[in-house]
């Protein structure tokens, strides 16, 4: 029978997207049901339909335990405390929790994953599979092609995110805030509540919370990851993290040193050929990915490819993907039909 899909956290950026990529992929779900808070209850969402199910709106029903009697998969973008809230009536279900937030990621019981790098993870489930972060996910669909050519003894990254990362309501402020400052409004007028600080025309080293070792929890979810998404904990990662006055799409500066020499030849054939994704270099055309122009794509684009000669066996490029797509919601339904019984 085709699946029951619940969307969890239904009104919210992610949520908006899962509903949009169900449609895009044609899910073969038998019934969609949209849930939010009690504060969402009754609000009607578009959907353009998937499976057997029509386009039309849908009615956000309060998610209680009860909610998921008889669902099958159950994608969550309602943050780490619904997620853990909810885990136990999911599984009790005999749902999947396809979890987007940072809540379960690191457990041992929970794969991690991104289709394109460990698909096989899935299969040792346990009722909830975690979806990566965002700029993790970006970064591991660029580097297993490498990988697979010589082992990755280390990786810095240095990334570009966009306000989409903190939200819709974040997007909305990078938005007038920056009509405001151009506006002339006074720095301590502007409205200044998703980021630290104002965001127009300004870059934010600082996303999540700093941590005793210097480094803010962002960096730390790039750099345990990408160790357990390739399934290697000995590939170091430094991380900087930066939020930058974008809309939608992350950009990452990204360096790999290899155990073995890999040529730049040899390593645009290979991610020409891995899946998910999209070579865009081609610098006397100024042909590289670009965050301003890659929002609602679905690929991790990557450009500037070219030799890094500061380490034995170095190369260095610059990768971008779309943050609430591929970043979240794409990748979510991706692990979604890695469930579906084989056709
Ligand atoms: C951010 N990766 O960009 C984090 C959470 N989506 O804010």
């Amino acid at each position: 029978a085709r699946p029951v899909v619940a969307v969890a956290g239904a009104t919210g950026a992610v949520g908006q997207e899962f509903l949009q990529v169900l449609h895009d992929l044609d899910f073969p779900a038998s019934e969609v049901r949209a849930l939010a808070s009690a504060r969402s209850a009754g609000k009607k969402v578009s959907f353009a339909g998937c499976g057997d199910v029509p386009a039309g709106d849908l009615t956000v029903e309060e998610m209680t335990p009860e909610s998921f009697e008889g669902v099958d998969i159950a994608l969550f973008s309602a943050g780490a405390g619904v997620s853990k809230a909810m885990r136990d009536a999911v599984v009790a279900a005999g749902a999947v929790m396809i979890d987007n937030s940072s809540a379960f990621r690191m457990d041992e019981d929970v794969p991690l994953v991104v289709p394109e790098v460990n698909p096989d993870d899935v299969q040792w489930h346990s009722g909830v599979i975690a979806n990566p972060n965002c700029s993790t996910i970006q970064m591991v669909v660029a580097l297993k092609p490498l990988y697979d050519l010589s082992r990755i003894k280390r990786v810095v990254v240095s990334t570009y995110q966009a306000a989409s990362g903190a939200g819709a309501p974040a997007m909305a402020e990078l938005y007038d805030q920056t009509r405001d400052f151009l506006n002339g409004t006074p720095e301590d007028e502007l409205t200044i509540k998703a980021f630290q600080h104002r965001i127009a025309f300004n870059c934010i080293p600082h996303i999540d919370v700093f941590l005793d070792s210097g480094s803010t929890k962002e960096e730390w979810k790039m750099v345990v990851e990408t160790k357990k998404i390739l399934g290697d904990e000995g590939v170091e990662v430094a991380a900087t993290c930066v939020r930058v006055p974008v809309l939608r799409c992350h950009g990452e500066s990204i360096n790999v040193e290899f155990e073995d020499e890999v040529s730049v030849e040899a390593a645009r054939e290979a991610m020409q050929a891995a899946p998910g994704l999209h070579l865009m270099d081609d610098p006397e055309q100024n042909l590289y990915p670009m965050p301003g122009i890659l929002a609602g794509t679905d690929g991790s684009y990557v450009g500037r490819l070219r030799k890094d000669p500061t380490v034995e066996h170095g190369l260095a490029f610059w990768n971008v993907a779309d943050q609430i797509r591929k970043g979240a919601a794409l990748n979510a339904v991706q692990i979604a039909e890695l469930l579906l019984p084989s056709k």
